[in-house]
């Protein structure tokens, strides 16, 4: 009798043991708002550069360029979502004001704006038109306010603060639901300013009083992000080439950058325990500048180039913002139509089907029930594999139907926890011997890993080196 209880006892105990329910990992570091993960979720948006150096062939208007040159004679913002959507985008960022100060709305503050220009007489709004055409198109909304302005007579004294956050609040009440707000940092000084004519030079850390533009734009739209060099909420990616960091992490320290003043490094790599969540940004235009010239019809990018700027940026935790400018018609030119499309219809194919789902999974360690292997495939973005706490390594194996020809693993990590993952590496089983196929650092939101064409039937996932147990919630094989 004694003799056969305590092998029961132990199995019994082993068993209750199984089947008690593993904690949930714990937050680790900083982590998203929900405002941010909708953000993170976007991924793939226009930017819309049109001004009034669409019409002066310029890229940086003066500010001292008469109202009445602003006369686009086709102007269809349905053309440009229509564009926007057909390319995959999820939404449009337009320069409402660049920093020539003209404004593309009727602003009761300023005399230079399309009020006083040719464009339906005076009587029309294109933020208003766009905002309404986006949302019956489902598309995402947001506006570019420079806070450098060559036009306006007060720029650089305090009385211009108040002009700006006026500009702000006019843009923030009367449009809807915007999802991002553009801060540039850019302040190259000189410019007309009212027809002084001279340079004028701020302290870009003191004179704007961020922090208090800032609250009134979320009083104003509590959901909104707001970009800048350092966020506070979304980063700049440090350059206008269309890349961010290959290790990429979505963190840097609250207060430490202004629009304008920041490190190029910091804002390309983020930082592994930087104290707030600020994900970068990659903004880049589909020509050479950002606005709309005849002489760049040529200079449109590549669908190649637009290619390996996704991978560059989406497949690097960044979020793409590309660039499309408008022409002196008022409409996106037909070359990048076309290209945007193309782009498009290369993405589809690049990505045309993800093999994991018809595979089988194995995982160690697992933290426990509802943390398997099984849970990165699922689809659902509440479910994840996951080691226990004190484990930051791990490896994960999918073996696929049959042998298949892959060249790309896509990996996401459940970021509302944080972000971990520090080293990883892809294998694929060849010929009975596991081959590496690439390696990377971080993984974040999403990281896309590109190799050469391999046969296999296998694929192992080893997370190498993690901050804290890794939490992984997706993985697709193409
Ligand atoms: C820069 C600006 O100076 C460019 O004109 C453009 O708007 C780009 C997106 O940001 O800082």
């Amino acid at each position: 009798m004694i003799r056969h209880s305590l092998p029961m006892l132990l199995i019994a105990m082993m068993m209750m043991a199984a089947c008690k329910p593993v904690s949930a990992p714990e937050p680790y570091g900083a982590v998203p708002s929900e405002q941010q993960l909708a953000w993170h979720e976007l991924e793939y948006y226009a930017f819309i550069h049109f001004s009034m150096n669409t019409f002066t062939d310029q890229e940086w208007g003066d500010g001292g360029t008469p109202v009445s040159a602003f006369n686009p004679d086709r102007l269809d913002v349905r053309q440009w979502v229509k564009t926007c959507k057909d390319a995959g985008m999820k939404g449009i960022m337009i320069t409402a004001k660049h920093h020539c100060g003209f404004c593309l709305w009727p602003s009761a503050y300023t005399e230079y704006s399309v009020k006083n220009s040719p464009w339906k007489d005076g009587k029309g709004d294109i933020i208003k038109e766009l905002s309404e055409a986006c949302r019956e198109a489902g598309l995402r909304f947001g506006v570019y306010l420079s806070p450098w302005d060559r036009n306006h007579a007060q720029y650089g004294s305090p009385e211009y603060i108040t002009y700006f956050r006026n500009q702000l609040t006019e843009l923030l009440s009367n449009y809807g639901d915007i999802f991002e707000m553009w801060f540039d940092g850019a302040n190259g000084g000189d410019g007309y300013y009212g027809g002084a004519w001279e340079k004028r030079k701020i302290d870009a850390t003191t004179y704007y009083d961020w922090e208090n533009t800032w609250a009134l734009a979320r009083q104003l739209q509590p959901n909104i992000v707001m970009f800048s060099d350092g966020g506070p909420e979304i980063r700049w990616c440090g350059n206008e080439r269309g890349y961010i960091g290959e290790t990429n992490w979505s963190k840097i320290n609250k207060g430490e950058f202004h629009p304008g003043v920041a490190k190029k490094e910091v804002l390309e790599h983020g930082l592994p325990n930087g104290n707030a969540w600020i994900p970068g940004e990659v903004d880049v235009s589909i020509r050479p500048g950002w606005f709309y010239h005849t002489k760049e019809d040529s200079l449109v990018k590549s669908v190649d180039k637009l290619m390996e700027i996704y991978y560059t940026s989406v497949g690097r935790n960044g979020n793409l913002i590309l660039n499309v400018p408008v022409d002196t018609h008022g409409l996106i030119n037909e070359i990048d139509v076309e290209r945007l499309k193309d782009f498009a219809e290369a993405r589809r194919k690049a990505f045309a089907k993800n093999l994991a789902p018809e595979a089988t999974y194995e995982a160690s360690p697992v933290r426990g029930a509802g943390y398997e292997a099984e849970k990165a495939f699922d689809g659902d973005k509440t479910t994840y594999w996951a080691t226990p706490d004190d484990v930051t390594t791990g490896s994960l194996t999918v073996t696929l139907k049959e042998a298949t020809t892959i060249n790309k693993v896509l990996l996401q990590e459940h970021i509302r926890l944080g972000q971990r993952v520090k080293a990883f590496t892809v294998e694929a089983l060849v010929e009975g011997t596991w081959k590496q196929l690439a390696e990377g650092t971080t993984i974040g939101y999403k990281r896309i890993l590109c190799f050469p064409e391999t046969t296999t039937q296998q694929i192992r996932i080893n997370i190498t080196d993690s901050a804290a147990c890794p939490l992984i919630q997706n993985i697709e094989i193409y």
